[in-house]
């Protein structure tokens, strides 16, 4: 503990190192060493990342993934054990791994922005770009990746019926997405960790790394006119965001409901201090899903990083298999995200904590529970399968793509489209403007996007996100133009045929 150290005196790596055992486990974070020996248990993302680490510099590993609110919330003035000396401040910075000097190579060879023609561009350009422990978390799926899969198929069996001869000059791509105006009816989904794919070459200072993740995506979306949803386990706090915000930019924030009510109670509360524009509750992490994907693909990585230790140390630590008996290891997933005692009750216990705040649920997966959550008071849902990250059976069998679940609603439920104070909303699989339209055919009221936001931001930080809203914009304005349709109510079924859905 802190007083096993001379006052007064500094540490040295060397001695940093020593501190790398469960009996006394020590991390550097931005020049200062604090002793985690009896976080171990309590680590929310799980013993083993922290116990890889001990004894080691983790500035970077942290900032990518924690904003600092998470330091304050968690480390104890009395963990703090010392500064470390000037001669490893200096080692330090002048530390790049191998894999930092990969993603550094590539963004040197990478083209300018304007390179960028569609979203798929950036999706490739992330997957050049981007830690390889952060593109096996971002882009994998639960199991098989069937359900993953299976929401962008979706889309392709739907067929535009256009009309035409109409006078379609002047197009408006605008709406309002729960009361803010929008440019386009799209928002961007929450997703964790966005800070994970940002440079980490020459980021040491907090300051760059402020400008980073999910405040970037903030920048990018307040430029072009639309909501950020902010994730629970973000790595930017909701209050960094707001301040890279533009004045009057709205921010939602997602909640997962954590089994002790009182932690989830104050994750609102504060929600509300810092502004959030609505809370968007996930509800289909009652467990989490399948995470046999991301395992086999870190195990392809390791296979392919041959002698590169840095990498497999990090891949290693955060996903291999389990431990002897238990089927699955879940803690690259396992944030505190599920609670399996969830009941549509807690809408009105989440409104109580956030008086006039919409109160969006999402994940849902049957239009039985659209009904449900507009007669329980909800807002607005969103048909949602996580990204294809949670139901998904092994071999074939997938959960079903929120479009189709869209499309049941549409068949059962049409009256729940059209209600002035309740709002259907959907993600999964969105890559083109064409898409987004579709979606609102069916009676969606604006789409989701959460990768290819992260695939934006990564590859081109805020001005990514800029571009990836202006690229669907285009082609938002382009299909309306070719469908025959000035304005997105003026979007219906009519223009759609679903027989091969
Ligand atoms: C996910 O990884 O899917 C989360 O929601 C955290």
């Amino acid at each position: 503990s802190a007083g096993s150290i001379a006052t007064g005196g500094k540490i040295s790596l060397a001695q940093l190192a020593k501190h790398s055992h469960s009996k006394s486990l020590w991390i550097a974070i931005d020049g200062k060493v604090y002793d985690v020996t009896d976080f171990l248990d309590r680590h929310p993302g799980g013993s083993k990342i922290l116990a890889e680490n001990g004894g080691k510099d983790v500035s970077k590993l942290f900032h990518s993934i924690h904003p600092p609110t998470t330091f304050d919330k968690y480390i104890r003035p009395d963990q703090y054990v010392g500064q470390l000396d000037e001669e490893s401040l200096y080692t330090l910075s002048k530390e790049t791994s191998e894999e930092e000097q990969r993603i550094q190579a590539t963004r040197d060879a990478m083209f300018g922005i304007n390179s960028v023609v569609s979203l798929s561009d950036l999706e490739r350009l992330a997957e050049a770009v981007v830690p390889r422990h952060a593109w096996a978390y971002y882009s994998t799926g639960a199991d098989t990746e069937a359900a993953l899969g299976e929401n962008a198929n979706a889309f392709k069996r739907v067929y535009f019926r256009p009309r035409t001869m109409r006078d379609v000059s002047n197009t408006d791509t605008s709406t309002t997405v729960l009361g803010v105006k929008s440019s386009i009816p799209v928002y961007i989904s929450p997703t964790a960790r966005n800070g994970m794919g940002h440079p980490e070459v020459g980021v040491r200072s907090v300051t760059a790394l402020t400008s980073q993740g999910e405040a970037a995506v903030a920048r990018g979306a307040g430029e072009a006119g639309i909501l950020q949803v902010l994730s629970h386990f973000a790595s930017k706090s909701l209050d960094e965001v707001k301040a890279a915000a533009k004045d009057g930019q709205q921010v939602g924030y997602q909640l997962y409901l954590q089994p002790d009510r009182e932690q989830s109670a104050e994750a609102v509360r504060e929600a509300v201090k810092n502004g959030a524009h609505s809370i968007w509750l996930t509800v289909d992490t009652t467990i989490v899903g399948g995470a046999l994907c991301i395992i086999r693909k870190s195990e392809a990585h390791l296979m392919q990083l041959g002698k590169r230790e840095t990498e497999r140390r990090i891949l290693a630590q955060e996903l291999s298999p389990a431990p002897h008996g238990q089927p699955l290891n879940r803690a690259p997933l396992d944030y505190g995200m599920s609670e399996p005692k969830m009941t549509w009750d807690d809408i009105a216990w989440i409104r109580s904590l956030a008086p006039g705040l919409p109160v969006v649920i999402k994940g849902i997966g049957a239009w039985e529970d659209v009904v449900l959550a507009y007669q329980k008071g909800a807002d607005a849902v969103v048909l949602s399968n996580h990204g294809g990250r949670q139901l998904d059976f092994k071999l074939t069998r997938s959960a079903q793509p929120p479009l189709k679940t869209l499309y049941d609603v549409h068949q059962h439920a049409p009256d729940t489209l059209h209600q002035p104070n309740f709002s259907v909303f959907l993600d999964g699989g969105i890559r083109h403007g064409t898409d987004v339209l579709k979606a609102l055919c069916l009676g969606a009221k604006a789409v989701g996007l959460g990768r290819p936001a992260i695939h934006a931001v990564s590859a081109y930080g805020s001005e990514g996100v800029e571009k990836m809203i202006m690229i669907l914009q285009e082609e938002i304005d382009i299909g309306m133009k070719l469908l025959g349709v000035t304005s997105v109510d003026q979007l219906g079924p009519e223009y759609l045929d679903t027989s091969k859905l």
